[in-house]
């Protein structure tokens, strides 16, 4: 199998949600030697630094429902353009976030390149509210909705279309926290969710398994958008929204190991890793262990 070379981009983003050090997330990832990993493992990397982005102290919130709605979309469109480059010039693109809001512009910034993207969501969290269903107005909590063409305008048209991908090409994986609004919004649209409860009873190959078969079905590339608050925090301590009852790192690795095995990935993105809330970097040294599992790393 020919090694696809890989982009790295950074984006320290933080506006999508309030709690301050995940704008450190990036520097924390490749602190924990991100890159020369998969240097290690065969590929050709280059790191393309950070979007530059703005900063809680030099923004305002308009809208209590939608918080820096004008700064994450703003953000998004930048980050949307970097990465629609990378693609285009055949490399794999690898973001480092930032907070979860980041989605929206990774995707948007993959999508136009697919006639049919699968995504794959690992998360504690749907994150499929609107400005109208979300408790919290922090828009890390609605990038998938966004994505899906749901939501605010400047969130859903990021890249300039919608929807970036249909309900039927998307899996959630880890899921044990959702607002009622995101309930509706999964039984309407009929979205494949692994709870954690399906997790606990089928087994994570199983789920992997039937994870992977949806979102390469009738799709032509697949997105991995991993939430670190996907895995429990006795693992992942460095999130600023932790959910107990996560999946496992064994489990998690697994999943990675699949998805290698599978070779159906085709952009992916690291987020909410928070090193102000961590302990000596635990959260991105997890990360890394994972990305290096997720391109193609065995024990034997
Ligand atoms: B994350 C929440 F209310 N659902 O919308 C919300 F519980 O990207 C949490 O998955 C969202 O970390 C978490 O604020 C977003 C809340
Ligand atoms: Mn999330
Ligand atoms: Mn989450
Ligand atoms: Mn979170």
């Amino acid at each position: 199998m020919k090694k696809k070379p890989i982009s790295i981009i950074g984006m320290p983003l933080d506006l999508g949600q309030g709690r301050r050090g995940v704008d450190m997330g990036p520097s924390a990832i490749r602190y924990a030697t991100a890159q020369d990993e998969l240097i290690k493992l065969g590929y050709e990397v280059e790191d393309l630094g950070d979007i530059l982005t703005s900063s809680p102290e030099s923004s305002v919130i308009e809208h209590q429902n939608l918080k820096y709605l004008k700064e994450v979309s703003l953000a998004c469109e930048q980050l949307a353009d970097s990465i629609s480059k990378v693609v285009e010039r055949d490399r794999f693109p690898l973001v480092f976030g930032g907070d979860h809001s980041i989605a929206i512009g990774t995707i948007a910034g993959v999508a136009k390149h697919y006639e049919n993207l699968g995504v794959i969501w690992y998360d504690a969290h749907g994150d499929l509210n609107t400005g109208e269903t979300s408790p919290s107005g922090n828009i890390h909590g609605m990038s998938l909705a966004a994505s899906l063409g749901i939501g605010h305008p400047a969130l859903v048209r990021c890249g300039g279309y919608a929807p970036k991908v249909r309900p039927e090409n998307v899996v959630l994986v880890g899921i044990r926290e959702l607002d009622q609004g995101e309930k509706e919004l999964i039984r309407e649209l009929g979205i494949r969710v692994f709870t954690m409860h399906e997790i606990d009873r089928l087994g994570m190959a199983r789920v992997m398994d039937e994870a992977i078969h949806i979102v390469s079905k009738n799709t032509d590339g697949v997105h991995l958008s991993l939430d670190l608050d996907g895995l429990d925090p006795k693992d992942c301590p460095g999130v600023g929204t932790p959910v107990p009852g996560g999946i496992s790192y064994r489990e998690s690795h697994l999943a990675m190991e699949m998805l290698a095995e599978a070779n159906k990935i085709t952009s992916a993105e690291f987020v909410e890793v928070n090193p102000i809330l961590d302990q000596s970097n635990q959260t991105a040294k997890v990360a890394v262990a994972l990305i290096g599992s997720l391109f193609g790393k065995k024990i034997l």
